[in-house]
């Protein structure tokens, strides 16, 4: 080939090369992203004040159970936990710690909707504790790929993803209030949510009260049942094996300085 004719062909042939070989590696790196093989799809897990609450005993400034007025009373984000369909899911899969710069922009939002419910310090994935932002973002946000591919691309999307599905306001429209006396059908409750999201839940008990609730999601966020039919592990998934038939919502209540409860909100802000 003259040299001219190569000069002129040259860029289409480096076209034609990339094109043809950039979607089998990133097939391979998303499929094994840091030695762990890509998650199936996403648990949310949103957890409920008035039953964690009941359990502290010490406050200190991040704990969102003693926060006075300012106390949760709506269900607020455990995390966004990428998931495998046989009940087990990938953790710490980057070798890069949490950065709080990252997300500086979004920490009223976080504080909000994303309060630590207790004093003590999360494990990290490199050692040391920290903040409960940064043991999820360490554990399951890193495991996110390539769905997500920085942190703040990840938490933006759990507030998102919040704000879209609201637990709370869907219960509370079906009569499932919080109250310290009643008790509710669990499968009601289920029922209520699969009817808002076409999709149905995982709960998580602590004795007879609701601890939290799961919503699951594709990878393109679309609802899906948290328990397919065909998983192995089934029961893993399954809110029966945590919950009674019946179960409560307790009423958030607030906890002083000395973790005594002292504040009972009435009315849930929606
Ligand atoms: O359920 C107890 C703890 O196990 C972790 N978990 C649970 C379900 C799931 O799909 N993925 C998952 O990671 C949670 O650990 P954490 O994020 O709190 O460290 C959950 O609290």
């Amino acid at each position: 080939m003259p040299p001219l004719t190569l000069w002129l062909v040259l860029p289409f042939l480096v076209l034609l090369a990339a094109a043809t070989t950039s979607p089998t590696r990133a097939t391979t790196v998303a499929s094994s992203f840091h030695g762990q093989r890509e998650f199936d799809y996403f648990a949310f897990a949103l957890q409920w004040p008035g039953t964690y609450c009941k359990r502290t005993r010490s406050c200190c400034p991040t704990n969102g159970c003693c926060r006075g007025s300012n106390f949760p009373t709506v269900f607020t984000i455990h995390g966004l936990w990428p998931d495998y369909n046989d009940g087990t899911w990938p953790s710490c899969c980057s070798g890069s710690s949490f950065d709080p710069k990252e997300i500086l922009t979004l920490t009223n939002s976080l504080e909000q909707y994303w309060p630590s419910l207790s004093c003590s310090k999360p494990s990290l994935c490199h050692g040391g504790k920290g903040t409960f932002w940064a043991h999820e973002w360490e554990k399951h946000g890193t495991c996110s790929y390539p769905v997500f591919r920085n942190e703040y691309d990840y938490f933006v999307a759990v507030l998102n993803l919040y704000f879209k599905y609201n637990v709370t306001s869907v219960l509370n429209d079906a009569g499932y209030v919080p109250s310290n006396t009643e008790k509710y059908p669990l499968g009601g409750i289920i029922s209520a949510i699969e009817n808002a999201f076409h999709a149905s839940p995982q709960i998580v008990c602590s004795k007879d009260s609701v601890e939290e609730l799961r919503l699951c999601f594709y990878k393109d966020f679309q609802p899906r049942d948290c328990a397919l039919g065909s998983d192995i592990k089934i029961n893993m998934v399954t809110s029966k094996k945590s919950c009674p038939k019946y179960v409560s919502l307790p009423e958030p209540v607030s906890v002083s300085k000395t973790g005594t409860m002292d504040f009972k909100v009435g009315a849930m802000m929606m």
